[in-house]
């Protein structure tokens, strides 16, 4: 009885919802805002209509991977406020591996090695670095939105994995070869990264990095309260040294962003044409803009000097009215930007209007050159639903939508979507499916390549609602599957997942080999190598102690289910560095290793070598454990380090 009352509810809801989307087909800024807001409201109330008669698909078997058996593709999925990069498999929507980037990890030491230190820190702006000294050194957060692969010639290359964090305003680098973070850089005169994607021709190249909030630049404090002296900054960083390239200063606050497969123009939403700071500010005009990169034009003015040098990098000017942009209207605050595998066509999503704009490339160089209008370029504009947020693609001319507020996973056709712009009386749209609830982003396996396949999309949703039985007030997500492969549209399997998966990438299995074990002359530990060799030891297999003023360095390596080294002993106050290398070449052995009390602890996969140092101040026996499970005597896998104390 109980549920056939919540059912009747649900309906009731449901159809209070119809009534006020009716409402809200007109004049949809304010209105829309208002739902977002009620979106993530307590009630719980904004369902979706499709619970009305929602015939929930049946579990198809292509999705069913089963025990033993492996996936076809590699998702890399973002984590958002948790700030690590998650690997799953599709189709069965495992979770597969986590890779710390932009967060502290307790199980890998990622944050607290030297060799996570290192490389959280290198790149970072010197005022940033100077700031972490008195604040714990490294940052304990990111928000990590965009992971997008290498291209080459316009599709997946297995090299690297790029990726944003909004929080601290960086970019990272992942390497596939062993799926752990090499580079992390701070982009300098930028506010927040937002929007990134590789450039997909020729090569990756390029990353471009969005800078989502306007602030004076430099930022040094001269200016504050003056917002019309605030900008935001497209930024292009080398991908191969992962370095600053150039940089063009634009108008309004930079969002989302794709490049074209031609290599000739990058593009980004850019919303707040106002140029507010309030919520009423920044929504009050009807239009706001996609602005259009031209890269060989900025390249050329980087060359011949066309640029202000901020901060140590070239900034061209790319304002309205430049050369080098150009700003096309877009109904009021555009979000996602994603282009076709057509290689003709970019998807501008409307978010707060219920259309998207598509952009046809072939038509650009004729909006540079004056001869035709900005919005010229348009060629079609389909309204969708409410709340498009962002498009994927299929091998077959079709394009999927998320529609945020109807909570719903829309199916249309690009070139009928034309036909209709020019005034033929088609309906572009096949299909409309219910997720559950508000989906951000969308993809489809291979969907940003030329290489698309059509056969599997991810609708990310931002809340789950009543998908999962009760975890309390903080919900997870949802992630749902569906499969594409037929003309319709058919959700296949729900997925919980914590904090949360702002955007993933589907990449085929063929494409990314990662190797089982390290190699011994990997870069990582340069340091450590080279400091070996300075103290006469051998890293490899160290069982050494040495000891340089009240510095002390100690070697040892792991073999199951031993550590080299059982015992050693130092001084109260000595600054103790320890590298263990794990000499087990074995796939899957890894080891780990973990001094009690002491807040240390690493990973240690075939292979590789890891060091941490601290200052040894509390004396008596610490015992240190293998802290991953890898023998029978995995338990009996520890040694003791003994602090003498400090004479009285
Ligand atoms: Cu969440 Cu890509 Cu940061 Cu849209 S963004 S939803
Ligand atoms: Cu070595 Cu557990």
């Amino acid at each position: 009885m109980a549920n056939l009352k919540n059912l009747k509810e649900k309906k009731d809801k449901a159809r209070a919802l119809m009534n006020r989307r009716d409402v809200l087909k007109t004049p949809a800024t304010m209105a829309a805002l208002g739902t977002l807001a009620a979106a993530g409201g307590a009630t719980g109330g904004v369902l979706s209509a499709g619970l009305l008669g929602t015939a929930q698909a049946a579990e198809s078997n292509k999705a069913h991977v089963g025990p033993g058996e492996l996936d076809e593709y590699y998702g890399f999925w973002s984590s958002g406020q948790t700030g690590e990069l998650r690997i799953v498999g599709v189709p069965s929507m495992r979770e597969l591996m986590r890779v710390p980037v932009f967060n502290r990890c307790s199980a890998t030491g990622w944050g607290q090695t030297n060799e996570s230190i290192k490389i959280l820190t290198e790149g970072l702006l010197p005022e940033t670095r100077e700031y972490l000294a008195s604040h714990g050194g490294v940052w304990m957060n990111g928000d990590l939105h965009h992971p997008h692969m290498s291209f080459t010639d316009g599709t997946y290359d297995g090299r690297y994995l790029f990726m944003n964090d909004k929080a601290n305003t960086r970019v990272a680098r992942v390497r596939c070869d062993v799926m752990k973070c090499d580079k992390i850089i701070e982009i300098p005169n930028a506010a927040d990264i937002h929007g990134m994607r590789p450039q997909k021709f020729p090569r990756t190249g390029y990353i471009f990095a969005n800078g989502e909030h306007r602030i004076p630049i430099p930022n040094d404090g001269k200016i504050l309260d003056d917002p019309s002296k605030y900008h935001s900054i497209f930024t292009a960083i080398d991908g191969d040294k992962m370095e600053v390239a150039w940089q063009v200063i634009v108008d309004g606050n930079l969002d989302n962003c794709d490049a074209d497969y031609q290599g000739l123009y990058a593009f980004s939403t850019c919303y707040n044409g106002e140029e507010g700071v309030t919520l009423e500010e920044m929504t009050a005009n009807e239009q706001d803009w996609a602005v259009v990169f031209d890269v060989k034009a900025i390249e050329a003015a980087v060359k011949n000097g066309d640029f202000e040098e901020i901060s140590g990098v070239p900034v061209v000017d790319g304002r309205k009215g430049s050369k080098y942009t150009r700003y096309i209207p877009i109904s009021n605050s555009p979000h996602g930007c994603n282009t076709a595998p057509d290689g003709q066509h970019v998807v501008i999503n409307g978010k707060l209007s219920p259309t998207v704009s598509v952009i046809d490339v072939t038509k650009l160089p004729d909006v540079f050159a004056d001869k035709i209008k900005p919005r010229g370029c348009i060629v079609a504009e389909p309204e969708l639903g409410l709340g498009p947020l962002h498009t994927t693609f299929d091998n077959k001319g079709n394009a999927f939508t998320t529609l945020f507020l109807d909570s719903q996973m829309v199916k249309w056709d690009i070139e009928k979507a034309k036909q209709a712009f020019q005034g033929k009386k088609v309906d572009p749209i096949i299909q409309k499916v219910d997720v559950h609830y508000q989906p951000g982003h969308n993809h489809a396996s291979m969907g940003e390549t030329k290489e698309s396949d059509g056969k599997w999309l991810v609708s990310l949703n931002k809340f789950s609602k009543d998908r999962f039985i009760n975890v309390g007030p903080l919900k997870p997500e949802n992630e749902q599957l569906i499969d594409i492969s037929g003309e319709k549209m058919e959700v296949v399997h729900d997925g919980p997942t914590f904090a949360e998966p702002h955007d993933c990438i589907i990449v085929r299995t063929d494409i990314v080999n990662p190797k089982t074990a390290w190699d011994r002359n990997d870069p990582t530990w340069e340091d450590a190598r080279e400091q070996a060799k300075k103290d006469g030891v051998d890293l490899d297999w160290g069982e050494h102690v040495i000891r340089d003023g009240n510095k002390v360095r100690v070697y040892m390596h792991s073999v199951a289910p031993k550590f080299s080294l059982e015992k050693f002993t130092v001084k109260q106050g000595d600054e103790v560095t320890i590298y263990v290398t794990n000499m087990d070449d074995v796939d899957d052995l890894t080891h780990g290793f973990c001094l009690a009390n002491y807040g240390v602890a690493m990973e240690l996969p075939p292979l590789a070598t890891a060091s941490v140092t601290f200052i040894a101040d509390r004396p008596g026996v610490h015992w240190f454990y293998c802290q991953w499970f890898c023998h029978a005597l995995h338990m009996e896998m520890r040694g003791r380090m003994m602090v003498e104390p400090r004479a009285a």
